[in-house]
């Protein structure tokens, strides 16, 4: 493979897509040496045949809003690759959603899965719909609008959605109760993030945040160090800064920074649990402002309007809220102000600019790729439970999904160690998940 030929063909083919030919350039730069020690990936064209989706449905999803209009937005599914399993990826709601945006999550999400390793294929979909300001009937009828779509190409063993930014527990709710009522089927496993009671597993809606976590406790223990009093700042406000926030709270580290879209919140005795279960509100509330919570922890949330959360001295810094986050300046502010570690929990949250400053200064980066693969992991334990018609207990979940964090982050060092005792986690992430999807694909033929 000649990482430079591919992607000047791919650039030619797909012009424009900036997110879509970014994620692919990350993975192929990872992969080529050992890539080109495999003649037989080269004679099968693997890499040629894994950068293109298997296919690709776009629709028109039309619904209707409070006031009476019809309001028409685009509809996506990106079925990328299905070597280890059914497609299974989430459903972005975003006013920027194209795609670009979605074919980049799709291709993310392939070695994302293999790392689980469990028998997960990687696909993404989702909507150019707005959910800020939307009523709670609005989203209603848009997700039902939406699955009258959707429901002929997905199913237990077909393909999986969930949820990414902008679909939560709420919208997974909605969009069962449609698939179910269309479909006429209870093929609980054909969604996943379903609540508890139908079909949902326990510590679903905690499981990207809290395997970040297992994840990050894992580099700073490879650092003789401890999450014990450690500062983080987190973006978002959302359901994967909600986890991570909750278990880095447990484990002893202080949360000092939350973002959103208007702004930072700077919390210098660290978020409390009122704070925390405070972020579910702001979320449920489809305002999409961080300011809320300084207005309602006046004295102990400080907002400063257009800054990140980079902005704030921490050890930790994690994305956890959009892709492209944290720029090469940001990362020089997190530097200068002496950060420790970071880790993405967002999916390729930092630039490509960001990752190389951080880790041509000697920090260890670790990609959203494996630290956030406890989202999608915990996903596919609810689907083993629905395929059992079973629930086991929160213990249990915490459990396996804590047993596949740490699987996850020992492939990293074992794929990603180099020769100098540095640990590459973004090329140990890449190969380790690259294997496994080459290998099958080498295994199941010409297809
Ligand atoms: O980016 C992700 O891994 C997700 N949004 C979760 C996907 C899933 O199927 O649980």
């Amino acid at each position: 493979m000649n990482v430079q030929n591919i992607m000047a063909n791919l650039e030619a083919k797909h012009p424009g897509e900036s997110e879509y030919l970014q994620a692919v350039r990350e993975v192929l730069e990872s992969v080529e040496e050992v890539y080109n020690q495999h003649p037989e990936f080269e004679k099968a064209k693997i890499v040629e045949r894994l950068v293109e989706p298997d296919r690709i449905f776009k629709f028109r999803v039309v619904w209707v809003n409070d006031a009476g209009e019809v309001c028409t937005n685009l509809g996506y599914r990106v079925q990328f690759n299905a070597a280890l399993g059914a497609y299974k990826g989430g459903l972005r709601f975003h006013k920027a959603v194209n795609e670009s945006m979605l074919k980049f999550l799709g291709f993310e999400q392939i070695f994302k899965n293999s790392l689980t390793n469990l028998p997960l294929g990687g696909g993404k979909g989702g909507s150019d719909f707005d959910p800020v300001g939307k009523s709670d009937n609005e989203i209603m009828r848009f997700c039902q609008a939406f699955m009258y779509e959707l429901w002929r190409n997905i199913g237990p063993d077909q393909d999986s959605p969930a949820g990414d930014v902008g679909v939560g527990g709420r919208e997974i709710g909605y969009l069962y109760g449609a698939y179910k009522k269309i479909a006429r089927e209870h093929s609980t496993g054909a969604l996943t993030g379903k609540s508890y009671g139908w079909g949902g597993s326990l510590i679903r809606p905690e499981a990207t945040g809290f395997g970040a976590i297992y994840y990050v406790e894992r580099m700073v223990k490879q650092c003789n160090d401890t999450m014990a009093g450690k500062t983080i700042a987190l973006s978002g406000f959302g359901n994967v800064a909600w986890g991570a926030a909750t278990k880095a709270t447990e484990l002893g580290a202080k949360v000092v920074a939350i973002s959103g879209p208007d702004g930072v919140c700077e919390i210098a005795d660290g978020i409390t649990k009122e704070m925390i279960d405070y972020m579910l509100d702001m979320r449920a509330s489809n305002r999409n402002k961080v300011q809320d919570m300084a207005d309602k922890f006046p004295g102990k949330a400080k907002f400063t309007a257009n800054k990140k959360a980079w902005s704030v001295k921490c050890d930790i810094a994690c994305p956890c809220a959009f892709q492209n986050e944290l720029s090469e300046d940001d990362a020089k502010e997190l530097l200068a102000n002496g950060v420790k570690y970071v880790a993405e929990v967002s999916n390729m949250g930092c630039q490509p600019g960001a990752i190389h400053a951080i880790q041509a200064a000697g920090v260890p980066f670790a990609p959203g790729k494996a630290v956030n693969a406890g989202g999608v992991a915990t996903s596919g334990l609810e689907i083993a439970q629905n395929a059992a018609h079973f629930n086991w207990t929160a213990e249990e979940v915490d459990q396996k999904l804590h047993k596949i964090m740490n699987d996850i982050y020992d492939m990293c060092v074992q794929y990603g160690k180099q020769a100098d005792g540095h640990i590459d986690y973004v090329k140990g992430a890449n190969i380790a998940g690259f294997m496994r999807v080459a290998n099958a694909m080498l295994a199941q033929g010409i297809i």
